[in-house]
């Protein structure tokens, strides 16, 4: 007979979230138990990609932060592939992700790119990241379109002119109105946030991915006007699975930095 099981480990006490299958029954020991990866059918360890070497140095900025951020809240297991520039723009990883970027997810026969898509691809196939609750659960994916859609554009195009135009006459003029529209999202958010843990009660997805988009505003001194925001970021970052997938990503940086 098959069971599907999700035991304590005996060895560390902790609870064994992949399911097994029972080979000898109930008074099976937990060494008996063979992983149901390895059956066909079974469910798979994803594998995202990622930067061989983040020019964001190591900071958890690029994207595939919020999917490992998603990941370790579910306490799904991941392996990773990390690849190099000119990879990213070649044959084999444009199959996957037709912008020639990172993060991917495969998981199976299932390919998704968009870091936005593989965080709620995640949290809707695990409990932790949106609410049981209908409305509620909807309300959390408003937040997840909202963090990506209405408050990222203006943070990336701050961030991409300090980047590209940086030399540019006309830089220093332009600066202002950027930051402006930042600004405007910022005001509006921290108003609505008020004096709240998260966006909308729980943590969620939505905080989530919000918290990974304000983080990207860290070089440019703005977030210093807004308290509120900050301590919204650092509770974000005190999560014990923000934490894990920050140093997991760190890890990569380092050991490429090494040779
Ligand atoms: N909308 C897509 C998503 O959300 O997944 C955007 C994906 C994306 O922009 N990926 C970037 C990429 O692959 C990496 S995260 N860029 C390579 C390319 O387009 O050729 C963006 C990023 C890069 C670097 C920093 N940094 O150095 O601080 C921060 C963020």
């Amino acid at each position: 007979m098959l069971l599907l099981k999700c035991p304590s480990n005996p060895g560390t006490g902790k609870p064994e979230t992949t399911a097994f299958r029972i080979i000898r029954g109930k008074d099976a020991l937990y060494s008996d138990l063979v992983r149901l990866s390895a059956l066909p059918g079974a469910p798979m360890t994803p594998t995202i990609t990622a930067f061989e070497r983040s020019p964001d140095r190591g900071r958890g900025l690029a994207r595939d932060m919020r999917v490992r951020w998603a990941l370790e809240e579910v306490r799904q297991p991941y392996d990773v592939r990390l690849v190099s520039f000119s990879e990213m723009k070649g044959a084999a990883h444009r199959a996957l992700h037709p912008f020639g970027q990172i993060p991917t997810y495969e998981e199976g026969e299932l390919a998704l790119f968009e870091s936005g898509a593989i965080v709620f691809h995640l949290a809707q196939r695990h409990a932790g990241l949106l609410p049981e609750d209908g409305n509620a659960r909807a309300r959390a994916i408003a937040w997840m379109f909202a963090a990506l859609n209405t408050v990222e554009p203006p943070i990336v195009e701050l961030g991409a002119a300090r980047l590209t135009e940086r030399d540019k006459p006309w830089y220093e003029e332009r600066r202002p109105m950027l930051e402006d529209r930042v600004r405007q999202r910022l005001d509006d958010l921290s108003s609505r946030l008020g004096d709240a843990d998260w966006l909308d009660h729980a943590f969620s997805a939505g905080d989530l991915l919000m918290v990974t988009v304000l983080r990207r505003l860290g070089a440019s001194g703005i977030l210093g006007e807004y308290p509120r925001l900050s301590a919204y970021i650092a509770r974000g970052e005190a999560r014990p699975a923000y934490q894990r997938a920050f140093e997991a990503q760190l890890a990569v940086f380092t050991a490429a930095s090494a040779h």
